[in-house]
């Protein structure tokens, strides 16, 4: 009985499953495209994408009449065309929201691209939406816009979201997990969690590198159900991930204060000053950043301090 069906699922602690992070690191394939082949130009392909992302999002719908779902029920998105039957449904680009994400080229030009999303159903924790540098414990389905499904995990894997690929980063922020219990013998049950279908542009999907079964320059949607989620805290130096960010943009993945090549989340020693971060970012213990010289550059960010 569908309505019985409680989502059980192990989850002891992150863990990363090489096989998933080889499909979403989208690793180039050198072998298949040749190292002269010339990449198509990123904001010509970006407007291929959106208007191909924007042509499908008019002409589909997803179940979204099954949402919210009932307690405990399972309900596996669908997406179909708006056609015969199904002529009067919704279609996604009125229900999508849409976010600007941005891709820096070979020429170090800025070419942002439109990120669509939409929220089936919204988790209960919403002070826990995932940053786009946390990992998350998640159920997913990758189709084409062919209506080709390329990946699918019905039970869900732990990502580090710096790990994937930008569009399914940037998209999955913007939901928030639920509550979960846990039985004496370990099982683990989820309720209210986040559920949607994130729409990404090749630009901020594989790219030129495609994959197996994903063809090159491929806008994808993923089906996402975020369980729950871990705030990262990559380099262990008492600072998290998503708060190694001192040029404040929302985004840790452009932040390496003493230009070494080692992103802040990943630096034990942030501004290369021969004293780690763990030891200098608060050093009386008072929980308050320290600043010794009063430059309003905290300690472990001032090379000179
Ligand atoms: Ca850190
Ligand atoms: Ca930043
Ligand atoms: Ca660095
Ligand atoms: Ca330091």
């Amino acid at each position: 009985m569908l309505s019985k069906i409680t989502l059980m699922f192990s989850f002891s602690k992150p863990y990363f499953i090489l096989i998933l992070l080889i499909l979403f690191f989208g690793s180039c394939d050198s072998d298949n495209i040749g190292l002269t082949e010339e990449l198509n130009d990123f904001a010509e392909q970006y407007l291929i994408d959106d208007a191909l992302l924007v042509d499908y999002l008019s002409t589909h719908f997803y179940n979204y009449e099954n949402f919210p779902r009932s307690e405990n029920e399972i309900v596996s998105i669908e997406i179909d065309t708006i056609s015969g039957d199904n002529a009067n449904k919704i279609p996604l680009i009125d229900q999508v929201q849409q976010i600007s994400v941005s891709v820096t080229d070979a020429n170090n030009t800025i070419i942002n691209h439109n990120l669509y999303y939409v929220i089936a159903q919204q988790g209960s924790r919403l002070e826990r939406k995932p940053s786009i540098v946390d990992s998350t414990f998640v159920a997913y389905k990758g189709e084409l816009l062919s209506g080709f499904k390329f990946d699918e995990r019905v039970n869900p894997v732990w990502f580090d979201n710096v790990a994937v690929i930008s569009g399914f980063r940037h998209g999955l922020q913007h939901f928030a997990p639920g509550t979960y219990t846990t039985s004496q013998d370990g099982i683990v049950r989820f309720q209210d969690f986040g559920q949607g279908i994130i729409f990404i542009p090749s630009g901020l999907g594989y790219y030129s590198a495609g994959q197996a079964s994903i063809p090159q320059y491929s806008p994808l949607a993923f089906s996402v159900s975020v369980y729950t989620i871990n705030e990262s805290d990559h380099d262990n130096d008492g600072i998290l991930s998503k708060n190694e960010d001192p040029d404040g943009d929302g985004n840790p993945l452009n932040d390496d204060t003493d230009s070494d090549d080692i992103l802040n989340l990943n630096d034990i020693d942030d501004d290369g000053d021969g004293i780690l971060t763990f030891n200098e970012f608060d050093k009386d213990n008072d929980g308050i950043t320290d600043d010794t010289d009063g430059d309003g550059i905290p300690d472990y960010l001032d090379s000179d301090s």
